[in-house]
């Protein structure tokens, strides 16, 4: 409210405001330059971390099943370039408007600028792909956009003490359209460049599965759809890639390309072998369903998966490179500098199918997942089994050589334990009176499930529906009713291999050779 004791604020002329089509081109200018500064850094450090692309993706993640396929229908493969460039719309129609809600102070576009730039740092931290050096390119994203923003405003700003000279005016006009067309120019070479950078990866990735698709692969059996119960709270039996448990200590996602791959197999070997990408497509390939399981899994957590893997059959290479006696471990190292030591006898069973994989569930492995190749043993913890991105394997013996976790006080072999999971009930769940459906999962690779229990509060263990088998190397899903009384209840379970032997109820702590104990959920019946 105004008071006649205090003198008016001086209305703002039009001299001491940015002209409307100024205002909104700086806007545009900075959110431009923004995302291009961010590609730019990708480009040159990891691909996977470009704001723009991790926004686009983060939507087409969150988008309704039916928006994507109807965008599928109606754009076909252009249903990204489509959606990116919509991006750019409403991005610059936002823009716009930052820079004419700021035509005296900066600091309303400034405050639109960032929380762009928060949207893109967001889309990047939360990527299925993300490693820690990814959050770089955002972050010089967001700091461009607001620099840009701020230096072209200072430019655009009219002098707002007296009347300006008609000379002056011109020179800062000129300084101006300067400004803006080195921040045009800037923007789409570091946008292109940066694209082109960090392209390799991807397109390599591309022709990969292009490629897998045309030659002849020994398929796994289909999963019967009596499998799984996703109805009833259990996952889906193959597990989408993108939402596959994901473990690594990566810095940044290695962007290899499968032509400039090759993998030595060399120590205690009769014959060392250097393999490229095309000597495994030359080889027979085959596909696996397996479900993987990290080390570090509690009793009752998800970091375990199931897809199915195509590769090359790596006993048969080791048999080709024939493995001198004594060498008890195969070491292998990633691209990123990790390493893992594997016992050799597991390697070396006939049945046990660990492959050297290329391709999940019907694509080039993910980026983040290993492409282009990785090792996956079924039955093993992946800290000693499934070197991602790998790129030589020695023969050796454990007396010689430790890998990363057994320097870290992981256990020496890693035989995946005998365990289950209720997923249904939920922890703390409150349920209406009536009949209780349990459900959940359970797996002893290799050898498979032969029998999984329930009980409730400590009664009698009562014999589950087990879904329908796919093999040893996979979880298998189980169910069981019950009638329950009003009250708090306690369900456990435990899963009994195919061999007879029982998990153990001996709780262990994931540290060093993986958790143990029957799972627990506590819940109430109205
Ligand atoms: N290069 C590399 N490979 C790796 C790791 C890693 O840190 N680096 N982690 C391992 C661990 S501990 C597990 S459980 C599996 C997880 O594989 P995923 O991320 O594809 O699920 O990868 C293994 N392979
Ligand atoms: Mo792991």
């Amino acid at each position: 409210m105004r008071t006649t004791e205090l003198p008016d604020r001086p209305e703002p002329t039009a001299e001491t405001r940015i002209p409307r089509g100024w205002a909104a081109l700086i806007g545009v200018l900075s959110v431009a330059a923004a995302p291009a500064a961010g590609q730019l850094v990708a480009g040159l450090l990891s691909p996977a971390s470009s704001p723009y692309l991790a926004v686009g993706d983060t939507v087409i993640r969150f988008s309704p099943h039916r928006l994507t396929e109807f965008a599928k229908a109606a754009f076909g493969t252009a249903d990204k370039p489509v959606l990116l460039a919509g991006m750019a719309v409403v991005l610059a129609a936002v823009a716009a408007l930052a820079g004419l809600a700021s035509r005296r102070r900066p600091e309303p576009g400034v405050v639109v600028v960032a929380v762009l730039g928060l949207l893109g740092f967001g889309a990047v931290l939360f990527a299925p792909s993300f490693a820690p050096l990814d959050v770089l390119a955002p972050t010089v994203a967001m700091a461009v956009g607001i620099g840009v923003f701020r230096w072209l405003h200072a430019r655009a700003l009219p002098p707002g003490d007296g009347p300006a000279s008609a000379s002056d005016g011109l020179t800062r006009r000129a300084l101006l359209v300067r400004s803006s067309v080195a921040v045009a120019l800037g923007s789409v070479v570091a946008a292109a460049g940066g694209a082109l950078l960090g392209r390799g990866a991807a397109d390599s990735r591309q022709a990969v599965t292009a490629r897998l698709a045309a030659l002849p692969v020994e398929r796994a059996p289909a999963i019967p759809p009596t499998a799984a119960f996703p109805e009833l709270g259990t996952p889906s039996f193959l597990t989408p890639n993108a939402d596959f448990y994901r473990i690594d200590v990566a810095l940044r996602i290695p962007d290899e390309t499968a032509d400039g791959w090759s993998m030595r197999i060399h120590g205690m070997v009769e014959n060392e072998m250097e393999l490229t990408f095309d000597d495994l497509l030359r080889r027979p390939l085959v596909e696996r369903t397996i479900t993987m399981a990290c080390v570090s899994n509690p009793v009752g957590g998800d970091l375990i998966s199931t897809a199915n893997f195509v590769g090359v059959d790596l006993r048969e290479l080791l048999r080709e490179a024939g493995v001198r006696p004594g060498a008890d471990q195969a070491f292998s190292t990633s691209v990123d500098g990790w390493y893992t030591g594997t016992p050799v006898d597991v390697l070396m069973e006939p049945d046990r199918g660990a492959l050297l994989a290329i391709a999940m569930n019907g694509e080039a492995l993910p980026p983040e997942h290993g492409f282009p190749v990785r090792m996956v043993v079924p039955g093993l913890y992946g800290y000693v089994s499934a070197t991602k991105w790998i790129v030589d394997m020695e023969l050796t013996t454990f007396a010689a050589k430790a890998g990363y976790w057994l320097r870290r006080g992981w256990s020496e072999r890693g035989p995946i334990k005998t365990q289950s999971r209720i997923d249904r009930p939920r922890g703390f769940a409150s349920l209406p009176a009536g009949r209780v459906t349990a459900a959940g999962i359970a797996w002893s690779q290799p050898d498979g499930i032969g029998r999984v229990e329930v009980r409730v509060d400590g009664g009698a263990w009562r014999e589950a529906e087990l879904a329908t088998d796919v093999g040893g190397d996979t979880w298998r899903m189980w169910r069981a009713d019950f009638d329950l009384g009003p009250g708090s209840h306690t369900m456990q379970s435990r899963a009994t291999d195919a061999n007879g032997v029982t998990q153990t109820e001996v709780t262990a702590d994931p540290v060093p050779d993986g958790a143990s104990g029957w799972p627990t959920v506590l819940f109430s019946v109205a």
